[in-house]
């Protein structure tokens, strides 16, 4: 029985996830490393300064900074991701999110935000969705995914049991996490790109999302 729905923010709930490449693609241009969308599903889900971590082993420039210059960097990244959030409307929330979510309240059953991002309280506003969730788990001092905890928490936060929580990702590390957490992964995005991570179904739109068949699957 479908307990809670556990759901990721940034290319789950709206577009944001092509607000972080933007931003990383720029701080990386300015250090001299290229990032390609084929390599930006490697950084999905994955915390800010892992992401970092891994832009500049890309690049082969993981001895070349100091712990302060790569906190600046981050920074950097995360000011011009806030300033591309400055325009982020209700009209942003992804098709269909918003018709789930009161599908969900009508029904009893918790939504949860298990987002990596700082920023998941800020969109959320932005988005007038915020009362939609019943938590939103703080990322913070916590194993990011592909690690299950983000999910335990949410789980934990909603009062449901993780084998009956479904999860909601666009990313891979985040299809592993929900995995890992022994959930059922629904995946946002392409079946080649979220299958092999372990995705149990993989929808192309938001808008292919239904309760009808979320409690079908659970
Ligand atoms: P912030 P999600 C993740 O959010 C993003 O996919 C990832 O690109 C980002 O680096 C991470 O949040 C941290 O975000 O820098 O805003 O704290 O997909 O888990 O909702
Ligand atoms: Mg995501």
């Amino acid at each position: 029985k479908l307990q809670a729905v556990l759901f990721d923010l940034d290319g789950v709930i709206t577009d944001t996830a092509k607000y972080h490449f933007t931003a990383w693609k720029q701080m990386a241009e300015r250090i001299g490393i290229e990032i390609d969308s084929e390599f930006n599903e490697s950084l999905k889900g994955i915390e800010r300064m892992q992401s970092l971590e891994r832009i500049l082993i890309h690049g082969q420039q993981e001895h070349k900074y100091t712990q302060e210059e790569k906190e600046r960097l981050a920074q950097q990244k995360n000011d011009e991701y806030v300033a591309l959030l400055a325009s982020l409307t209700p009209e942003d929330t992804y098709p269909g999110i918003k018709e789930l979510l009161q599908q969900l309240r009508d029904n009893g059953i918790p939504a949860v935000i298990a987002s990596a991002s700082k920023n998941a309280p800020l969109i959320l506003d932005a988005l007038q969705l915020r009362d939609y969730f019943h938590a939103i788990v703080d990322p913070s001092g916590i194993p990011g995914k592909p690690q299950p905890d983000i999910f335990l928490k949410a789980a934990e936060q909603a009062g449901a049991d993780p084998s009956c929580c479904i999860g909601v990702e666009d990313s891979q590390a985040g299809i592993e996490a929900i995995r890992a957490a022994g959930m059922y992964a629904v995946g946002i995005g392409e079946e080649n790109i979220l299958g092999p991570f372990g995705a149990d179904i993989v929808y192309a739109s938001t808008r292919e999302l239904s309760l009808q068949k979320l409690l079908a699957a659970a």
